[in-house]
């Protein structure tokens, strides 16, 4: 997003809004032709020009620019607190434009939990093909970083709470840090959401997204996004973006900026339902330990009260059985859907060693066996702790 839509006006400044309007309306004016207030599916995927090189409203090629794409990527830029917001057609393709600004020899540090198929891009496809080399930190000890810090190390890669494992790191120290140090800091926003935590306000240099989670959120799209303030890695992203094209379609596009405008109120009764599952894990005997930051005994829990709004719809458990009985749990629930991916308004339940995280097996990301993982939707809650409550009675 690199301007805006010529055709479109109204609702300019949104930053005089709050996050639950800008989350309806910006990027979205109304359509000056017709006075439509939902942002149209623009599928044309050329632009006619009025001379050779002079498109007639800024748009020439739909690769390059999409008027639907570009009121998605305002919109999600400005609940991000940023200039400059770019759609991708996956959570990875965001994260590959980012590792691409990186040149061979470079190092990335990263966080030693994260989704697995980030460290596969990171370790196999950048690492292994493109001479990036990378090591895992334990960010809850920022100073680790600096033990590990070489003069090729260039950015530091971090989700917060992470994916599986419900870690939190501390942004604005680990900033501080890596700024310090002369690198970037790169925050996966996936988990929280921009409603729950801002990771530039904290000193982080970019988000990113896999938006096919909780902003898109109805499981109906996959798409990525990368957000920043800074303009010279934003003119290198959108390079990047035209260039390699892993763009998201205009209806995909259409689909998330639909689905954000519903994320406050659905992170709400996320949050809310998280909690109701959260009080039934921590008293039921088949479960050893819960994860969750919400947890006074979470290890995060002071750094996630600072700087997240609430705890987020993602728990995390282990059994006392071990693996057969996370392996058994997760197909003996009903409302909870065995299914990857997370998010979206139905509750889906995992295993993460097997399933999200089976491509960090052997490193030193790798998850515990006995895991579950649980995406809460927003289904009746009571509905959702009978289903989870008669799944873990059977492994009496
Ligand atoms: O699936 P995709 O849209 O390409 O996004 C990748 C991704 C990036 N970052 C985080 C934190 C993620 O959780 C994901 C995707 N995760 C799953 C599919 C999952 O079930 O954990």
């Amino acid at each position: 997003m690199m301007g805006g839509d010529p055709l479109l006006s109204g609702f300019e400044n949104p930053e005089d809004f709050g996050f639950e309007t800008r989350a309806i309306r910006a990027g979205q004016p109304h359509d000056q032709r017709t006075g439509g207030v939902v942002t149209p599916i623009s599928l044309s995927t050329t632009f006619a020009q009025d001379a050779p090189g002079s498109p007639k409203n800024g748009y020439e090629y739909s690769r390059t620019g999409n008027p639907t794409r570009h009121a998605y990527e305002a919109c999600v830029a400005s609940l991000e607190g940023a200039k400059y917001g770019f759609a991708f057609a996956s959570g990875l393709s965001a994260e590959d434009a980012l590792f691409r600004q990186l040149s061979p020899g470079s190092q990335i540090l990263l966080g030693n939990d994260a989704y697995g198929g980030t460290f596969r891009l990171i370790d196999s496809v950048h690492g292994k093909k493109s001479g990036l080399a990378n090591a895992a930190v334990d960010l809850t000890k920022p100073e680790q970083i600096e033990e590990v810090w070489t003069p090729d190390t260039k950015m530091v890669w971090l989700e917060t709470p992470t994916n599986p494992m419900l870690s939190v790191f501390d942004i604005q120290a680990i900033a501080e840090l890596v700024h310090n140090l002369g690198g970037i800091v790169v925050v996966d926003n996936t988990f929280a959401t921009p409603y729950l935590q801002q990771p530039l306000s904290l000193g982080a240099d970019v988000v990113v997204h896999s938006a096919t989670k909780y902003i898109g959120g109805h499981s109906d799209v996959v798409g990525g996004f990368v957000a920043t303030n800074h303009e010279s890695l934003a003119d290198d992203l959108v390079y990047v973006q035209n260039a390699v094209g892993a763009v998201p379609s205009p209806f995909d596009c259409y689909l998330a900026l639909r689905g954000v405008k519903t994320l406050p109120v659905r992170m709400d009764r996320h949050c809310e339902n998280a909690q109701r599952i959260v009080s039934l894990l921590k008293a039921h005997d088949a479960v050893s330990q819960v994860l969750y930051p919400g947890l006074a005994e979470h290890p995060g829990h002071e750094i996630a009260s600072r700087q997240m709004k609430n705890f987020g719809g993602m728990v995390s458990f282990r059994l006392v059985a071990g693996q057969a009985a996370a392996e058994r749990l997760v197909t003996t629930t009903e409302i909870f859907t065995l299914a990857e991916s997370l998010g979206a308004v139905e509750s889906l339940i995992e295993h993460p060693g097997v399933m999200t995280h089976l491509s960090v097996a052997g490193s030193a990301l790798e998850v515990p066996d006995d895991l579950v993982r649980v995406s809460v939707g927003i289904e009746s809650a009571d509905d959702l702790v009978a289903d989870l409550t008669q799944a873990l009675d059977q492994l009496a």
